[in-house]
């Protein structure tokens, strides 16, 4: 793949030529871009296509992680990156006259996911491409991204996101690798001569999936992996069907949008359509691959892993099990042996309203020979363990109860592995949530805690901090992440720190700019930046972080010549249409940041920067910027969390209750280098036992906690009467469901040893390099070799 400066830039001319019949000079970015995807996608076409003849030609297990929802961000550097030739082509692009990080913004940044799961999906292809692991990705070409998000009045309003405006240069599409989807029909069975029960599916609505295949190539192994995303279209042949418009547009409605909830579903028919149509799409083009090999069956689990991305493809186990039975003649028992033994599952929530659930008779009627086949599993679930475990137990891990298909169960009755994403979340998973589940097969369940690219996280967005450790710990860390800890010989080397902080300074300065040109925003580069950047979400607990700024707010108005770290509090975060009150919360952001950011009297010591739209790409920006990482979610609720990796990676602080993830980041870089407060998870899980949490009354006897709530109902901040007495009475009448007002005192203890700490610089600058040095084993090529190894059993290629 690799190339001379002087042979690109003939490449570069002569494929923008082709493309645009006018020279490059002429070109818009979005030219200039779609010219150099172009070029780099016909440069790794090659590996692409040895990779995959290689992988069929060994006949290497091959694992498919299927996914609702894919979050890449903008691929040019990361592709360039990989190939080895992100140097080359800078250098040849600048030779060109052009800039090439000006030419990669004009890639758009494809929202294909709602934020950690979908992201994680994203860092896992590429670990898994750049460990030289044979895998493929499965998902959902939807036609709108999450929405893009605007502040009018500081309220969030939703705009279509047309990710496709300009073509997608990475995508290519297969027709001939389409497959059919059936919806709807009647079912019933007749007997063969030789007495077999034969299935007879008719009247069904058959949908066209055509997939949309990308490249996933490795870093600097020659690997190319694939991601394979459906589109939902009308059969050839079959348009006189379709013949109203409505028809053809319930046909493209399948793949139409992503649905903008993150950790909580929507009992849509739409949505299970989407979920079974990707499900099916992926498992029969797997089986029809299986099938080439002309092997036995039972090795289908030998070449085949198929994982599920939380339940969202859980329909895979039912569809499997039909194309095995009623296509493939196979009996029950080894259609179920098979499917087992193929499908694993990864657990991302223990929280009630992400569970997803449906009723018996959408499934009923969508899914006719699905559904019969969900009862049988069920039936036969039911039947084997009772006798073994009693009425009760077992009826609670029934899949179908109340009217209800609970896919969670399901998902863990049709698969050999149930993983959590952290330790502590699979530790609740185990004792708690799926305890059931655990006492009737324990060996099913393992934690695989989550990873984060460095490739992405560091070498891309922080190209400073890159070429630092470069300097001083050399280039080993980029192709073994764990070696970044060497970085730690070097804790109390003033030269090093002094260089680490020119590098946060620097960075810091790139977002300063930003805020000055995209919001009218004048912020000091050497203030403290506290970013908390993640969905909207009550138990992530935004509003905690707003009653710190609060507070702080009161002490300045009180005295201002009080001795406080000046700070720029940063927030990115998109609320679900739907959910009222993350959307009152961002309102009620919005106005305090009117209100502090514009006080003389503050004196700039509070600045507030909200981001509007923050996804992949605003991330890569704000991340190299911080200091503080704000990871505060009640102690119990957030499964893992991914960005308190990516932060700590680039040498922000955590401030951090002991949730998910956290826990392992504090384990690694030890309690001087973390601010923890706040309840334990076992603490919260004994209130929310015996019921004792008042949270009125904590607010009677903390006056300054007192103080600071009035603020929401007593008219300093204006425009938020509505918004603000509402989450006023979230917090004091309707007792504080996560906890705010109990953890407000440590939060607020903790936020002042941070404000101690930073204004010693080189104890702050120790405390960051500390952070840097211990992210090693966060890198998502660890997880996925865990994955590998311990879950689908598929080796690194040689
Ligand atoms: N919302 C968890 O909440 C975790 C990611 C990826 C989440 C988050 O803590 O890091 O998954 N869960 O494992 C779901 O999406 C259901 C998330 O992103």
């Amino acid at each position: 793949m690799a190339f001379d400066v002087q042979e690109f830039k003939k490449e570069y001319q002569k494929t923008f030529e082709e493309l645009f019949a006018y020279g490059y000079e002429d070109g818009s970015k979005t030219e200039q871009f779609i010219a150099l995807g172009d070029l780099v996608r016909g440069r790794y076409s090659e590996d692409w296509i040895q990779t995959i003849t290689a992988y069929n030609k060994k006949q290497e297990k091959q694992v498919y992680y299927f996914s609702m929802e894919f979050l890449p961000g903008r691929m040019l550097k990361s592709n360039l990156l990989n190939m080895g030739i992100l140097d080359c082509v800078k250098q040849g692009m600048e030779e060109l006259g052009l800039d090439l990080d000006e030419v990669a913004r004009a890639e758009v940044d494809p929202a294909l996911g709602n934020g950690g799961l979908g992201r994680l999906a994203s860092c896992f292809m590429d670990s898994i491409a750049s460990t030289g692991l044979a895998g493929n990705g499965n998902g959902i070409r939807y036609r709108y991204g999450l929405f893009k998000q605007k502040f009018i009045n500081g309220y969030q309003i939703e705009l279509p996101e047309n990710w496709l405006r300009n073509r997608n240069v990475w995508e290519v599409r297969k027709e001939n690798k389409a497959v059919i989807v059936r919806f709807g029909g009647d079912v019933s069975f007749t007997q063969d001569e030789d007495g077999r029960l034969r299935v007879n599916h008719v009247n069904t609505r058959d949908i066209l999936a055509v997939p949309y295949d990308t490249a996933q190539v490795g870093y600097k192994n020659g690997i190319v992996n694939n991601l394979r995303l459906w589109s939902a279209e009308i059969p050839y042949g079959d348009e006189a069907r379709f013949s109203t418009e409505q028809q053809r547009e319930e046909v493209k409605r399948i793949t139409e949008v992503l649905y903008p909830d993150d950790s909580n579903y929507e009992g849509r028919l739409l949505r299970v359509q989407q979920e079974y149509f990707f499900s099916s799409a992926g498992v029969q083009s797997i089986v029809r691959y299986f099938k080439r090999l002309k092997l036995d069956w039972s090795l289908f689990p030998d070449k085949i892993a198929i994982h599920i991305n939380d339940t969202h493809p859980t329909l895979a186990i039912p569809e499997l099990m039909r194309i095995l039975l009623d296509e493939e003649g196979l009996t029950w028992d080894q259609a179920w042996e098979i499917t087992k033994k193929t499908v694993s599952y990864t657990n991302h929530t223990i929280l009630q309203e992400a569970m997803e659930r449906w009723p018996e008779t959408m499934i009923q009627d969508l899914l006719p020979r699905i559904y019969q086949i969900i009862q049988e599993i069920n039936r036969r679930h039911i039947d084997k363990k009772a006798p073994l475990y009693g009425e009760d137990l077992t009826m609670r891990t029934a899949i179908i109860a109340n009217g209800q298909i609970k896919m969670a169960n399901l998902a863990i009755i049709g698969s050999h592995s149930v993983n959590g994403v952290a330790k502590l979340h699979t530790d609740i998973l185990v004792a708690d949530t799926l305890h059931d589940f655990y006492v009737m097969y324990p060996q099913k369940f393992n934690n695989k805690t989550n990873g984060i690219t460095q490739r992405r996280w560091v070498q891309i967005a922080n190209e400073n901090l890159t070429a630092m450790l470069d300097e001083t710990i050399g280039t080993d860390w980029k192709s073994d992440p764990e070696d970044i800890k060497i970085l730690k010989a070097h804790r109390d080397n003033k030269e090093v720190l002094d260089k680490l902080e020119q590098v946060k300074l620097a960075n810091k300065r790139r977002f300063a700019e930003y805020a000055r040109k995209e919001m009218n925003l004048e912020i000091d580069p050497n203030a403290l930046f506290d970013v908390q950047i993640k969905r909207l979400h009550a138990y992530k607990r935004q509003l905690l972080n707003v009653l710190h700024i609060l507070d702080r707010y009161l002490q300045l108005k009180d005295d201002p010549k009080v001795n406080l770290q000046k700070r720029v509090f940063i927030f990115g975060a998109k609320a679900a249409p739907s959910y009222y009150y993350a959307k009152q919360i961002i309102k009620l952001i919005n106005a305090i940041a009117d209100l502090i950011n514009n006080d003389p009297a503050i004196n700039d010591k509070i600045k507030i920067v909200f981001v509007e739209n923050y996804g992949v790409s605003l991330a890569e920006l704000i991340i190299p910027a911080a200091d503080i990482s704000e990871q505060i979610s009640l102690a119990g609720k957030e499964a893992s969390g991914t960005s308190n990796m990516k932060l700590m990676s680039n040498g922000a602080v955590t401030m951090a209750t002991l949730d998910g993830a956290n826990v392992e980041i504090r384990d690694n870089v030890g309690d001087e280098n973390i601010f923890i407060f706040g309840l334990k998870s076992e603490e919260v899980q004994e209130y929310y036992r015996n019921g004792v949490y008042n949270s009125r009354d904590i607010y009677d006897k903390n006056p300054r906690l007192k103080r600071v709530l009035n603020l929401l109902i007593d008219g300093t901040i204006p425009g938020v009467e509505a918004e603000g007495r509402d989450i006023f009475d979230s917090l004091v009448m309707y007792n504080d469901e996560y906890f705010l007002l109990k953890d407000f005192d440590s939060y607020i203890r903790a936020q002042y040893e941070a404000d101690t700490a930073f204004s010693d610089r080189d104890r702050w600058n120790r405390m960051a390099l500390m952070n840097i040095a211990s992210s090693g084993p966060f890198s998502s090529d660890y997880t996925i070799l865990r994955y590998a190894d311990e879950i689908w059993k598929i080796k690194p290629q040689s």
